[in-house]
């Protein structure tokens, strides 16, 4: 049986959300977004009353980057909250939350097979290397900043744009659903840094950056008084670094209003972990996440 307070590997996070939906059909329904390079489904679950209709959809994917395991640990456990207690009804009678937990399962997979800091997918490349930066081959400012052309660099761009199976799954589906979704957090790590765009370029922001500030403020709080974790709300490239081609500008690009990637636990200035973190903070990184998530699902869609 599925435990959530350990990491797994893919074919038992896809046997878990598959179950939800079989246990839970009147409001979870499972979907495919598309197929990894190598053939595996990029699975899906929409959660909503009544399943069969289209409302405002807040939208949570994880594990573009192959290595940081809280992401897709954190993205299951919220799916359990979700589908698992009678106190979400009235939200899932108001929107649509669906979760991506893991959009890049041929890297994954690969980490779990002892290449345990494997960042990008694995198609073949150039100079026998492998694997392009998912969260570099977005099709908005592609190849501006803070990427390589090199196709053995962590921080490979790809050929083109949109080239990858993986980017494409997750284009297609924000292309279609664009109306609708009115909130996307891709969830990453590390860093405890809740950031919103644009992420292509220093000081360049989307008109309603002040929205998004405020609305990640009020996560931020939320997170704070679980057991005091601080998430630092900036703008990802002032606070991180510039790069383009990440899912998160894309989507803002598209009109999604509430925009923002999440580097999950450790912060920067713990020294003792990176994307190692212990299978024994699972469980308290999702709880002050989970707050912050739906507090932010929330207020959302209330100014819908
Ligand atoms: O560099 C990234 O892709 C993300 N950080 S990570 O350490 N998880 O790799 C940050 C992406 C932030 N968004 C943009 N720069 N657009
Ligand atoms: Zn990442």
């Amino acid at each position: 049986n599925y435990t959530l307070d350990e990491y797994h590997d893919l074919s038992e996070q896809m046997a878990f959300i598959e179950s939800i939906a079989q246990r839970n059909p009147s409001f979870v329904k499972m979907g495919t977004m598309g197929k990894s390079f190598q053939g595996k489904s990029i699975q899906y679950l929409k959660i909503g009353y009544p399943i069969n209709q289209t409302k405002p959809i807040f939208f949570i994917d994880a594990g573009i980057h192959a290595r940081e395991w809280i992401a897709p640990a954190v993205a299951l456990w919220i799916t359990n909250e979700l589908t698992n207690s009678t106190k979400y009804a009235s939200l899932l009678r108001q929107i649509d939350i669906i979760i991506a937990p893991n959009l890049n399962p041929d890297g994954y997979t690969h980490t779990r097979k002892g290449y345990r800091m494997w960042r990008k997918n694995l198609t073949p490349q150039p100079n026998q290397c492998f694997g392009v930066d998912l969260n570099r081959n977005f099709p908005f400012y592609y190849g501006f900043s803070g990427t390589e052309s090199n196709s053995c660099s962590e921080i490979y761009k790809g050929p083109k744009a949109a080239s990858e199976p993986e980017t494409q799954a997750l284009k297609n589906f924000l292309d279609n659903n664009k109306q609708q979704i009115k909130a996307y957090i891709t969830l990453h790590s590390y860093g405890q840094n809740w950031v919103y765009p644009w992420g292509y370029a220093v000081k360049t922001y989307p008109p309603d950056v002040q929205d998004l500030i405020d609305l990640g403020n009020a996560a931020q709080k939320a997170i704070a008084q679980v057991r005091g974790t601080q998430y630092s709300v900036e703008n990802s490239a002032d606070g991180m670094y510039p790069a383009a081609g990440a899912s998160d500008d894309y989507a803002k690009s598209l009109g999604i209003k509430y925009v923002y990637t999440v580097e999950l636990a450790p912060s920067e200035d713990d020294l003792r972990y990176d994307f190692n973190l212990p299978a024994n903070q699972i469980l308290s990184t999702s709880t002050e996440k989970s707050r912050g998530i739906s507090l932010q699902g929330f207020i959302a869609f209330a100014l819908v």
